[in-house]
């Protein structure tokens, strides 16, 4: 093709910049509303610079007047096998530079319907996990707060419980919809209940209502709570050999009409996504992993998303791209699907 990707790239966003530029009008709507807070600096260490999602110069899509924050959280102090999730949200961001931005499904440009700013990461330092997932949650309550769509990468499936626990502070009445190979409803491990396999457990106990799809490996116990407990678990068994729609019926009669979404990737199949901390044979394909989120997009509305656990490997950009499109997808299944 003779075109350098990047300067191919960097010019899109230009000519993004300038037809946004001439029609005038799709950012402003947000902020005509007036009632957003600014968010920024504060809410990290780092005030950049750093790579935005998509590539987005900040003046695009700012901070007070986006309708979704994309929160990148650098954190992986519990992780048990393959370390690097705190490589992740780099990899999501670098390799969203690289997405097309028009969505061929649902045929729209989904940055400029939705509007989409980058926060600095929130930095964990060596207080350890207690101090760290506080750090989340107050990060992601000014976020939620100032009615922005929360939309994090991760990072390790922990930060999940301080961010449901923001989310909750606007949506009380919040379901979480988890894909996971692992159920993660361990009360503790390795000494922690802060511990990544116990982020579900932190849930439950708080009274937040779950669906599960894509488990494929949990402990006995975890088997006799959500028998116990009654937790709409689709198993990957099923969610791969059966039709969405033999089962999608399910995930949706468990949740409230207000759904928080946390996507851990060792759920897809790791002949696709190989770049988990513990990755797991079988899970879902691509195709599949769009039609469960874009049934419960259409049935509920979502008030906030994840996308954890991808621990980069080096020279394999395929699941880092992988990532970041999933992102990109949730955020046109919130905004564009929602009724
Ligand atoms: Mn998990």
């Amino acid at each position: 093709m003779g075109t350098v990707p990047g300067r191919r790239r960097t010019a899109g966003r230009r000519e993004a910049k300038e037809q946004k530029g001439s029609v005038g009008g799709a950012a402003r709507t947000t902020s005509a509303r007036g009632r957003r807070r600014r968010l920024g600096p504060d809410n990290g260490e780092v005030a950049g610079p750093y790579v935005t999602f998509l590539g987005l110069p900040p003046d695009l899509n700012p901070p007070d007047s986006a309708r979704a924050a994309i929160l990148p959280l650098p954190y992986d102090l519990t992780t048990s096998y393959q370390p690097g999730a705190r490589r992740g949200p780099l990899a999501i961001l670098e390799a969203s530079t690289h997405l097309e931005l028009y969505d061929e499904e649902l045929g729209v440009e989904t940055w400029e319907a939705v509007g989409v700013a980058t926060l600095p990461p929130v930095v964990p330092d060596t207080r350890g996990p207690a101090w760290a997932l506080a750090r989340i949650e107050q990060a992601a309550r000014e976020i939620v707060q100032a009615g922005t769509l929360l939309a994090s990468l991760g990072g390790e499936h922990s930060v999940t419980a301080p961010l449901v626990r923001a989310v909750r502070s606007r949506h009380p009445e919040v379901g979480v919809l988890q894909l996971d190979a692992h159920a993660d409803l361990r009360d503790t491990f390795e000494g922690s209940p802060d511990n990544h396999a116990c982020v579900m457990r932190r849930l439950l106990d708080a009274g937040v209502p779950l669906a599960q799809v894509g488990v494929r490996s949990l402990t006995g116990e975890e088997m006799e709570l959500i028998r116990r407990r009654g937790i709409a678990t689709v198993f990957a068994r099923e969610a791969v050999g059966q039709p969405v729609e033999a089962w999608i019926g399910r995930v949706v009669a468990a949740l409230p009409e207000e759904v928080y979404i946390t996507v851990d990737l060792d759920a897809l199949d790791p002949a696709i996504m190989p770049a988990t901390g513990t990755p797991e044979p079988g899970g879902l394909d691509w195709y599949r992993t769009l039609e469960i989120l874009r049934r419960v997009a259409e049935a509920k509305r979502i008030v906030g998303f994840d996308v954890v656990e991808l621990a980069p490997l080096p020279g394999l950009v395929a699941p880092d791209f992988l990532a970041a499109k999933l992102v990109y997808k949730l955020l046109a299944y919130t905004f564009l699907l929602n009724r």
